[in-house]
């Protein structure tokens, strides 16, 4: 009898062991951008796969990568932008996806898919795009009427000219808290090569921007698309679909504050928001579930629809709304896409250099 219970309890407790294995197995550990899923997707692949799924976001390409470049991130599936996975490719961040697992890559746009292979990942064996993007100026035209006395705004001289961002002081400028977005953009305003790494020219950008840092109501890379919407701020340099998703927010609580978004004539920052699995994922075989959930076309509709990024699903296309295909600032024309310069990721030395100057500027000093 005595031996009787201690077979039944150690069987009791090897069954409490594999059901403790396997609630492991059935947890998936994501980390993406802010604001950059449907409301329901998340529920949706739960409920179809019964995996649990902990979802955490970053709003930063440099938070990310000190995670990943740290090790033992935990997270499974990750979304960095094409620029900084390149680098992280080359340190041996990620593993190379079985495509075998993921049936729906078919579902990916070729073009897009060969743009960003050439430019980071050639052969796209690590990556496939999620959404994509510019970066340009958000604003509330009646208060940038009332303290700059111009209709609309159509050029970054709003923000980089120091007598022009300070008339918008009043009403409230935020910039990303971004260094590596932010920096090409002001030697791109400045003329200079957005991706240049010559110390005169980051020296360039840097007074630039300290030129105008009295004026800077404050660096963020999230919180201006509720300050936007409740009329908190009137400009915001953010990314192209967050200040959409601003607008919208303001346009659903019934209009009070109107919103723009405009890609500036002088051109704008694009970025390509890549899916991937870091080599120490634990619950690979959940990621690529996860993964091929995503590349449904309908699914990636949907979170277009939600958050009003371009995606890289070209059998999305005909689910997304057409308001949102018909935007030109989210769905630029050709025209518009010509001044679009895609944003180079610094080396090491560069973006020390880089990440010095941004901790300076932020500092006013
Ligand atoms: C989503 C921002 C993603 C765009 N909120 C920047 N990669």
């Amino acid at each position: 009898m005595k031996k009787m219970g201690k077979t039944l309890l150690a069987a009791a407790l090897m069954g409490t062991l594999a059901t403790a294995v396997q609630a492991d197995d059935k947890v998936l550990h994501v980390y993406n951008w802010s604001d950059y899923i449907a409301p329901d997707t998340v529920a949706n692949f739960e409920k179809q796969t019964g995996i649990k799924v902990v979802y955490d976001v970053f709003d930063s390409n440099e938070t990310l990568e000190a995670k990943l470049l740290a090790g033992k991130s935990g997270y499974d599936v990750v979304v960095p932008s094409n620029n900084f996975l390149a680098k992280q490719i080359k340190a041996g961040v990620y593993q190379e996806l079985d495509r075998s697992k993921l049936p729906n890559w078919k579902n990916l746009d070729p073009a897009l898919l060969k743009a960003v292979g050439d430019a980071s990942d050639p052969g796209n064996k690590f990556a496939f795009p999620y959404m994509w993007g510019s970066i340009g100026i958000g604003y509330n035209p009646e208060k940038v009427k009332a303290a700059l006395g111009v209709d609309k705004i159509d050029s970054w001289d709003a923000v980089f000219k120091p007598e022009n961002i300070a008339k918008l002081k009043s009403c409230g400028v935020s910039f990303l808290d971004a260094p590596t977005e932010m920096i090409p953009a002001a030697l791109h305003y400045l003329g200079l090569p957005s991706d240049s790494t010559k110390k005169e020219d980051l020296k360039k950008a840097e007074d630039l921007f300290l030129s105008i840092r009295p004026s800077i109501t404050y660096f963020h890379s999230s919180k201006y698309i509720s300050d936007l919407a409740n009329g908190n701020i009137c400009v915001a340099v953010g990314y192209s679909g967050d200040l959409e998703q601003s607008k919208a927010r303001a346009h659903e609580a019934g209009d009070k504050v109107k919103l723009s978004y405009t890609i500036p004539k002088e051109g704008a920052g694009t970025f390509y928001d890549m899916v991937a699995i870091p080599k120490d994922a634990e619950n690979v075989e959940a990621a690529y579930k996860f993964m091929d959930y995503l590349l449904q076309p309908e699914v990636m509709a949907a979170i277009t629809n939600a958050v009003r990024f371009p995606n890289g699903n070209k059998a999305a296309t005909p689910f997304v709304d057409k308001s949102i295909t018909s935007d030109p600032a989210i769905y630029p024309s050709d025209e518009v896409k010509a001044e679009l310069y895609a944003i180079k990721a610094p080396e090491k030395t560069a973006q020390r250099e880089i990440t010095r100057s941004w901790t300076k500027i932020k500092s006013g000093k």
